[in-house]
């Protein structure tokens, strides 16, 4: 916090055009081991929109010394500017002149990852959302757009490697054994965008050719010993590349495609233009080092950054609330993408995420709307929120207006707002007018917060054979909305009869709004607080299978027989809807269970669930990824989310309950399911390995659990002979987190394997900082001055940090609040190392009311204990404080 003033919230009502515009910026870095020089020669003009008589300029920019001003080649001295509250304002300017400034500073000890820093010895640059300030003194917004031109000088042996944004167009030598690189960007875009990159790299490379025929060099930048892991980021970068081709027409625009791999990097990637800047654990993949989800992430965010090309770059936002203008479009087309790159449980992965995550926050003290209405800090806004409901947002226009309405309103969208900063409203505009419909109440999604949640009951009327569905909604208040308008929901449904056939579905009464997918599969909208929907020639009392494909972002509360949910996972004709019947009847007999075991009464296991999971393994015909998600129990985290006033102790034991007696059970089936997925065939990270490897290692997480000699020897004998990271790490966390055989001597030697494998070296801490095990945070805290653990590395913040405050329910909640203490120091640490890893450590802590008293008390402590030092930082001080808001 700076001068002890409580930070001051920004407001998108406050929103107004820029004053100025900088048409053109030519960058020059010098690049030296203490200093860092910053020429920028800026062609600024009043905007002609602008309201405001001769308004003065204001520049951002912060923790940068300023050297020289010039206007038009006019030092401009003391009197005429003023630099205050990480402003430079300069009071009397021309109406169009050109600005020169000079700065310098110091990338070495920039710890924050924000603007350009230093990498493993490697400069290089995070920009979005505000670092560019950190860079020079500018207009860092996203609505001002300028063609950058970027020259860099340095040490050539040192940084043999100068890369920025564009095309090169030219290089040569200087004295001191220093040379020089040029870039020229040729399409305008905003400073968020801006990236440079200069190291002793290794590369390799690649060509694309476009549909048009253009052919694009594409380059993967990484640390030497890193060459072997670029394989499946390049071919994952041409599938992307067609895809966007094939499914929205899009083509690349540049002639070179250039990523870099770098180690300490605050998130997954970034999509500077023609130079994008990835965290090593979202590039580098190689069958070795890397888990099926590494291989899987990396195609996913490879694709993501690329298609921020168009949903991104090409149209950008013109104001950071819009943030889900990109970020939430660019989500759906990945999710997209990686389905139809084979993975056939993708759908499920997604729900499953938003689910925990998602609607944790909108119940929480951070709600916001997916477009919201303040920050204080906006990295502080880069939500599962923005992101993840975003792209469900988008995901119900889609269903609303079908695949070719969605691609003719997509294709409008870009065409009429190429190279423009736009708004949310212009996206939902652009598919109203390609398909003449009106999505005004739709629009509620982008304004207001929280989980709508759908009552639904049925009614079965045999003389007039109509199914009648009541519907209700509902949306809890969130911080500053305390009344909630209906929103519009799609509501997709089919119905099965006894003989588990589909039904024709037939909705009575005159409505045009109700899509038909087929004759058996109908997207009714929900739109008022209460509504009825019927069904008409419904012969026999039907089994309805609702929110398919979870068609919208509510909770559904309809209250059926535990046998009709074991039916769906039988019949329902879509994969989606199997796993979603069972994940329902399992969570409705935890829930149960969880009772019993605060009542002290003896724990039962559900025989509806055992004969549902039997039924699934037995069936060699289903799809393996599918049976291996289905037999996944609920995560405690989302047990969490599903639960009231927690009791993080119970839902433990019951969960281990059910995995020990669903096991004991179903022991021979699981062992037969795992001995006939071992592959012979070396490792692929095809889909279809994929999910052999998915179903089992799901059986052995089961078996390992039995503690018998058998499923011991199981785990062991998987680590020993594994060729491939999924095998051994998934062995390795079983044996950890039972503590089965000799599990230290595992830890030990897997590290003394891995040690020089970074990546490797997270998910050994992972395994550790997740451990069930009494002493973990006895573990956490030792690991904290192993050698392998730095601070200022996020993924080792990440990984022990992190996971221990995500995924270790009983060590982190344990009774005597140690776990939060503890987590409450770490995020100090953090606070003064980098303040965007300290404020997202926090998350765990603002979901205090989800516990019991006890717990809330002791997590409420915590927050208090940081929002009581001195020298917070904004992004910290931001959550902590929304998070105090209702304490106890
Ligand atoms: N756009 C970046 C995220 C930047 C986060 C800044 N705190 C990566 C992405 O979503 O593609
Ligand atoms: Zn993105």
């Amino acid at each position: 916090m700076k001068d002890n003033q409580a930070p001051q919230a920004i407001y998108l009502k406050d929103y107004r055009c820029p004053d100025y515009l900088i048409d053109k910026v030519d960058l020059t870095f010098k690049l030296y081991d203490q200093d860092t020089v910053v020429l920028s020669r800026m062609e600024v003009m009043l905007n002609p929109d602008s309201k405001v008589e001769s308004p003065p300029l204001e520049l951002d920019g912060g923790d940068i010394k300023l050297v020289t001003i010039k206007i038009d080649g006019e030092l401009v001295n003391d009197d005429n500017y003023i630099v205050e509250n990480e402003q430079l304002v300069l009071k009397a300017v021309p109406k169009s002149f050109v600005l020169e400034i000079e700065t310098i500073i110091q990338p070495q000890s920039n710890t924050r990852l924000e603007g350009l820093y230093v990498s493993n010895g490697m400069f290089c640059t995070q920009c979005e959302a505000q670092g560019f300030r950190h860079i020079t003194y500018f207009m860092d917004r996203p609505d001002v757009m300028s063609r950058f031109t970027t020259r860099i000088e340095a040490d050539k042996s040192k940084y043999p490697i100068l890369l920025s944004n564009g095309n090169p167009v030219g290089d040569g030598a200087l004295e001191d054994g220093r040379h020089w690189v040029s870039w020229e960007d040729p399409f305008k875009k905003p400073c968020y965008l801006f990236a440079l990159v200069a190291g002793d790299l290794a590369c390799a490379d690649d060509s694309f050719t476009t549909c048009s025929g253009r052919k694009v060099d594409i380059r993967l930048y990484v640390e030497p010993q890193d060459l072997d892991k670029c394989d499946h980021a390049i071919e994952s970068l041409k599938n992307a590349m067609t895809w966007d081709e094939e499914v929205y027409g899009r083509e690349y625009d540049l002639d070179i495609y250039m990523i870099v791999a770098v180690s300490h990097f605050n998130m997954g990637a970034m999509e500077n233009k023609g130079l994008n800047i990835f965290n090593t654990s979202c590039v580098l993949a190689n069958p070795a080092t890397t888990t099926d989800a590494g291989f899987q992430r990396v195609e996913g965010v490879v694709g993501h950054e690329y298609f921020h090309n168009w949903s991104g770059n090409r149209v950008t936002c013109r104001d950071w609330f819009q943030l889900s203008l990109k970020e939430g479009f660019t989500v759906f087309r990945d999710e997209e993408f990686s389905r139809d790159m084979g993975c056939s449980i993708k759908r499920i992965e997604d729900v499953t995420y938003l689910k925990t995550y998602q609607f944790a926050e909108d119940a929480g003290p951070m709600a916001h709307p997916i477009r919201p209405d303040s920050y204080i800090e906006m990295n502080n806004f880069y939500t599962t929120t923005v992101y993840q409901k975003g792209a469900e947002v988008v995901r119900m226009i889609h269903t609303l207006v079908g695949e070719a309405g969605f691609r003719k309103g997509c294709d409008l969208y870009f065409d009429r707002h190429d190279g423009q900063a736009v708004t949310c409203d212009d996206f939902v505009c652009a598919i109203e007018e390609a398909n003449q419909i009106d999505l005004g109440q739709f629009r509620r999604w982008y304004q207001q917060a929280g989980t709508p949640e759908l009552e639904v009951s049925t009614a079965y009327d045999s003389g007039t054979q109509v199914l009648t569905l009541s519907v209700a909604q509902y949306c809890a208040p969130t911080p500053g909305q305390d009344k909630k308008q209906p929103f519009y929901i799609p509501l997709r449904i089919s119905l099965f009869d006894s003989e588990g056939q589909p039904i024709v579905v037939k909705v009575k009464g005159d409505r045009s709004d109700v899509l038909y997918i087929n004759e058996y599969d109908c997207v009714v909208p929900v739109f008022e607080r209460k509504q009825e929907i019927c069904f008409e020639d419904v012969s026999e009392r039907a089994i309805p299978s609702l929110l398919r494909n979870f068609s919208a972002p509510v909770k559904l509360n309809y209250r059926c027989l535990k046998e009709d949910l074991a039916f769906l996972v039988r019949h329902d004709s879509d994969a989606f809807s199997r796993w979603d019947a069972a994940q329902k009847l399992v969570l409705l007999s935890i829930k149960e269970q969880i009772q019993n075991c605060q009542e002290g009464m003896d724990l039962v296991l559900d025989e509806l669930v055992v004969s549902s999971f039997e039924y699934v393994l037995q069936d060699q015909s289903l799809d393996d990824a599918l049976v291996a998600r289905i037999l996944m129990l609920p995560s405690e985290a989302y047990l969490v989310e599903e639960t009231e006033l927690s009791d993080t102790d119970a839902i433990f034991k019951v969960r281990q309950f059910f995995k020990r007696s669903i096991a004991t059970k179903l022991e021979a089936l699981l062992l037969s399911r795992y001995e006939g997925n071992k592959l012979s065939v070396a490792y692929e990270a095809t889909a279809e390995q994929i999910a052999v490897r998915s179903l089992k290692n799901a059986c052995l997480d089961y078996l390992s659990v039995l503690g018998s000699d058998v499923s011991e020897s199981l785990c062991f004998a998987q680590l020993a002979s594994a060729d491939n990271m999924t095998d051994e790490s998934a062995a390795l966390r079983t044996i950890v987190h039972q503590q089965l055989g000799d599990w230290r001597g595992a830890l030990d030697d897997f590290y003394n394997k891995w040690q020089h494998e970074p990546l490797v070296v997270d998910l050994w801490i992972g395994v550790q900082a997740s451990s069930p095990a009494e002493d973990a945070l006895a573990q956490v805290k030792a690991l904290e001055s192993h050698k392998a653990f730095e601070q200022t590395n996020p993924n080792k913040v990440r990984a022990l940090y992190g996971t221990f405050a995500n995924a270790n329910l009983v060590n982190f909640h344990q009774g005597s609040g140690a776990g939060y203490q503890f987590h409450a120091d770490c995020i100090l640490a953090m606070n003064k190392i980098n303040p965007q890893i300290a404020a997202r450590l926090i998350t765990p802590l603002t979901k205090w009311s989800s516990y019991n008293l006890v717990r809330q008390k002791a997590m409420c402590d915590a927050l208090r204990e940081i929002i009581a030092q001195p020298d917070l930082s904004n992004d910290v001080y931001e959550i902590v404080s929304k998070s105090l808001a209702d304490q106890i």
